[in-house]
């Protein structure tokens, strides 16, 4: 089925501004946090519109009609954000300091930290809405925020660009290796930590 190139268009300059508000509005919680406690638990942050045909995609994976009320309703990640921290204990720091925001609504919640995906994937996702300000009042737009360490968002890029699309047809040999290092990387997130506990236990002795 064909899409109006002019409603996607328009329905997609409202997904454009939410990326824009909500990445604002995330830098100033981080900011405010870290004024606030003295610590800032984010090392950087990565933005993306996901393509016209990951979105098109995406709709064929779950079997709806590609139109714009399928999109709205079934695809939560055109905007996607991914907040980058070095320790896997900053990930509960950032998920409080956003559902502590007043603007942001959570409206699902996946921790596939707790529950690592069958390939080895870990993160923790957030579906939120956001709203955007339009003539007519706001229209609550819904967006994707990943929280991951450094470690997991390493294991992942390299798992999406040479497996996640594609499982079902790369030797098993493959999936399993990634699967394997998915673990020895969960087992690293837990060692930094436990440095990062040693060293600041020291700097206080020798404060
Ligand atoms: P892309 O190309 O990264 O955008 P649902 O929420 O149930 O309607 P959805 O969105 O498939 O369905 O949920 P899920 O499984 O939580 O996946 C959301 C996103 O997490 C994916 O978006 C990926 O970005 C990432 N992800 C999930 N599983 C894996 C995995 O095994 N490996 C990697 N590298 N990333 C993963 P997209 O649209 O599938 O892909």
């Amino acid at each position: 089925m064909k899409i109006d190139d002019e409603k996607y268009e328009n329905m997609m300059f409202y997904y454009k501004s939410a990326l824009r508000l909500l990445e604002t509005e995330l830098d100033t919680l981080i900011y405010e946090n870290k004024i606030k406690t003295g610590y800032n638990p984010v090392e950087h942050v990565k933005t993306r519109i996901k393509s016209k045909e990951s979105i098109f995609q995406k709709l064929k994976n779950k079997n709806y009609e590609i139109n714009c009320y399928n999109i709205i309703e079934y695809i939560y990640d055109v905007v996607g954000i991914r907040i980058i921290c070095a320790f896997i204990t900053d990930i509960p720091l950032i998920i409080d300091i956003i559902k502590n925001d007043k603007n942001i609504s959570i409206i699902k919640e996946k921790d596939y930290i707790k529950n690592p995906k069958a390939t080895g994937y870990r993160s923790y996702h957030l579906i939120v809405t956001f709203p955007v300000p339009t003539a007519n009042g706001t229209k609550d737009i819904k967006c994707e925020i990943q929280i991951r360490t450094l470690a997991m968002d390493f294991w992942a890029s390299i798992d999406h660009k040479i497996q996640y699309k594609f499982s079902n047809t790369i030797p098993k040999e493959v999936t399993n290796q990634l699967f394997k290092y998915s673990k020895n990387i969960s087992q690293i997130d837990q060692t930094m930590v436990e440095l990062n506990n040693i060293v600041n236990e020291y700097k206080e002795k020798a404060s």
